[in-house]
């Protein structure tokens, strides 16, 4: 059995991540792909303890690294319960955010050393990347805007100011330019309908590969 395919989605917040993985569920499915669905942080029942951790606003006083060391311990149970069993079965996974998340937020935004994410990317991932990766990519204002239309209370990332979210947009840009072959940019500024146009065509390719 031939291994799965792991693809993310990433973007900054309230570019239409959550929106457009139903679309592209819907589309390998319909193209008789069995795909497995998760998230980071999370994907786990502990990794959803963590994600609470981090998301939480009243954990004000957590300090950088923590917060990187917490998104790589989710991580590291995410691979071992959820991600590396499916790639195994044959299984495509598709899961909201990943490590580019982390060398886009807690690199670009929080201003870690990247060389320090390398090191804990390669500790716990080994050679494990993602094979195809979705950037949805809008100005700050509009997913800013977008998110503000959301009832619940903002979290911990979400009280941060528009220069870091720049600073975090600016990081995916940067790594989408250093690994085009792995990294297709979508306009998720477009109305939504030319959004899914252009990842069914994404999606078209990856199926007839
Ligand atoms: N994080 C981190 O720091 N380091 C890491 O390693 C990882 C994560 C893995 C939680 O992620 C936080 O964790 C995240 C980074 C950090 N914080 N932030 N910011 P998350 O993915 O759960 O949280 P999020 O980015 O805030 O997701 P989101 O706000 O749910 O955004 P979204 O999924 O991209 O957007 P959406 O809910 O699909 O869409 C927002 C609204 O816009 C909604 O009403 C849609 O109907 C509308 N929408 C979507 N697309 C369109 C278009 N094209 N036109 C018009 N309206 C649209």
């Amino acid at each position: 059995m031939s291994r799965g395919l792991f693809l993310t989605i990433e973007g900054i917040e309230g570019v239409g991540k959550s929106t457009n993985m139903e679309y592209v569920h819907r589309t390998l499915m319909a193209a008789g792909i069995e795909v497995v669905l998760s998230r980071e942080p999370g994907g786990t029942e502990l990794g959803e303890k963590i994600r609470g951790l981090v998301l939480d606003h009243r954990n004000g006083s957590m300090i950088d690294d923590t917060e990187l060391l917490l998104m790589f311990a989710a991580r590291a149970q995410h691979l071992a319960e959820v991600i590396e069993p499916a790639l195994a079965a044959g299984k495509w996974v598709l899961c909201d955010r990943f490590t580019d998340a982390t060398y886009a937020y807690q690199g670009g935004g929080r201003g870690i050393a990247m060389q320090r994410i390398a090191e804990l990317e390669q500790w716990v991932q080994a050679d494990l990347r993602p094979d195809v990766t979705l950037l949805l990519d809008a100005p700050v204002e509009i997913g800013l805007a977008r998110a503000a239309g959301r009832p619940q209370a903002a979290d911990r990332f979400e009280r941060e100011k528009q220069a870091f979210f720049e600073k975090v947009r600016q990081a995916y840009l940067d790594m989408a330019a250093e690994q085009s072959q792995r990294y297709h940019i979508i306009d998720a500024s477009q109305p939504l309908d030319q959004v899914k146009t252009a990842l069914n065509e994404i999606i078209n390719c990856l199926v007839k590969k």
